[in-house]
Order: structure tokens, then C-alpha cells, then sequence
């Protein structure tokens, strides 16, 4: 986005409208920095034990320009559980560039999902504020569900294709993997602070995908 801006007494050739539009941008720049913040004290804190406050102090600015840009607490829980969910069409976007089969999909998208969880802590910010959603007064995105459907088009696909064998219904491997991960990725979480997620979600797949493939 670019906007005009006059430059008083600039004599050189003209930049009208070549000028990014500084406010916006750094408006979206600083509600990025509030978020990410924010993940890392929901993520160790919790709902409930975090304010406002310490995200401020976590991201060097004052609890008004906090305010300016999440009004409660409770908008800044949602707003990153929606930047956890961000996360999974932009991870979709860069597998489909590899062209690989639904199953190989499937199980990459998964496999990138424990990268996330094990490493990005807005996503992991987000997993634990949906733990919490009974103790939050707001109305957070509805969970699993969006993974369900994927897996379930994907396995559709790669039966269709042949890849799996002629016994397995898709939707009921799809809800398997989505509740498979959620505990192995909780698992890990409670015992390790995530650090063998990665290890835990492949013995999980390896068994998954032995039972299902053609
Ligand atoms: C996933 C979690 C943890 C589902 O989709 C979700 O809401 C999830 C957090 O709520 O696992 C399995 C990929």
C-alpha cells in the first residue's frame, strides 16, 4: 500500500506516491511485535496469570499502545489464537508448490505441524490458550475441526487415487490423526517442553500410515 506524501521544498525528481505508507505499515509492524509478545507470556503464563502489563514490559511499549491495538486482554487471546491458525493455509501454500501425492501431502502438512509446535511460539501460545478457552470470555476459533477437514479431502483424494487400502474410511483416519497428534503433541508438551515432539509425531505417523497404505 502506498500513499501519497508531499515532500515541502524536495526539488529532485518527484517520489509522489512511491513512498510506502509509513503509518500503516508500522502500525501493522507494531501490532505483529504486540502479538508475538503476547504469545510468549500467554505461552508461559497462561491466560488467567498474564496481563496486559506484562506484555508491555515484554515488548518494551506502554499498556496504551497495547490498548490502541487489542482493548482487552481477552482480544489479544484471540488474536493469537488466530495467528495459530494463520499458520496452517500458509504451511498448505508452500507444500502444494512441491507437487506431491494427497498422502505425501497429508502427512507433510503434519509433520510441519510438529515442526511449528516444537519451535513457533505463537503456535504454541495458541495451543495452550485453547486449553484454557473455559477461563476466557471471548469466543475463540472452533479447534481440530479445520484439521479434520483437510486430512479428510486429502485421504479422500489419496484413496481415490489408490494410495490407500480399499478398507479405510478417510474421515475416521482424519479424526485418528488430528486426536493423535493433539495427545502426542500434549504428551510432549507436559514431559519435555516439546523438545522429542518431533520424534514422539513420527513414531505415531510411522504406525498410522503402515495400517493405511495400499
Ligand atoms: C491441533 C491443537 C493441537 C489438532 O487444531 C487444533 O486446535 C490443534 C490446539 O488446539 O493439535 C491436531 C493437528
Amino acid at each position: 500500500m502506498t500513499a501519497k506524501i508531499s515532500m515541502p521544498g524536495w526539488t529532485g525528481p518527484s517520489t509522489e506516491g512511491m513512498l510506502p505508507d509509513i503509518r500503516q505499515d508500522r502500525a501493522i509492524q507494531t501490532r505483529a511485535h504486540i502479538l508475538r509478545a503476547a504469545a510468549h507470556v500467554f505461552a508461559e503464563k497462561g491466560f488467567k496469570s498474564s496481563s496486559v502489563l506484562d506484555v508491555a514490559h515484554q515488548v518494551g511499549m506502554t499498556k496504551g499502545a497495547i490498548y490502541f491495538h487489542f482493548p482487552t486482554k481477552e482480544i489479544l487471546a484471540v488474536a493469537v489464537v488466530e495467528e495459530h491458525y494463520s499458520r496452517w493455509p500458509q504451511l498448505l501454500e508452500r507444500i502444494l508448490e512441491d507437487d506431491l501425492s494427497p498422502l505425501e501431502t497429508a502427512i507433510a502438512m503434519l509433520d510441519g505441524a510438529a515442526e511449528a509446535f516444537a519451535n513457533d511460539i505463537v503456535v504454541q501460545a495458541g495451543a495452550r490458550l485453547q486449553l484454557e478457552s473455559s477461563v476466557i470470555d471471548a469466543d475463540l476459533p472452533q479447534p481440530y475441526v479445520g484439521w479434520m477437514h483437510l486430512l479428510t479431502q486429502l485421504l479422500d483424494a489419496a484413496l481415490a487415487e489408490g494410495q490407500l487400502r480399499d478398507d479405510v474410511d478417510p474421515a475416521a483416519v482424519a479424526r485418528a490423526l488430528v486426536g493423535g497428534f493433539f495427545g502426542v503433541q500434549h504428551v510432549s508438551a507436559v514431559l519435555t517442553g516439546r523438545s522429542d515432539l518431533q520424534e514422539r509425531w513420527a513414531e505415531l505417523r510411522d504406525l498410522i500410515v503402515a495400517r493405511i497404505q495400499a
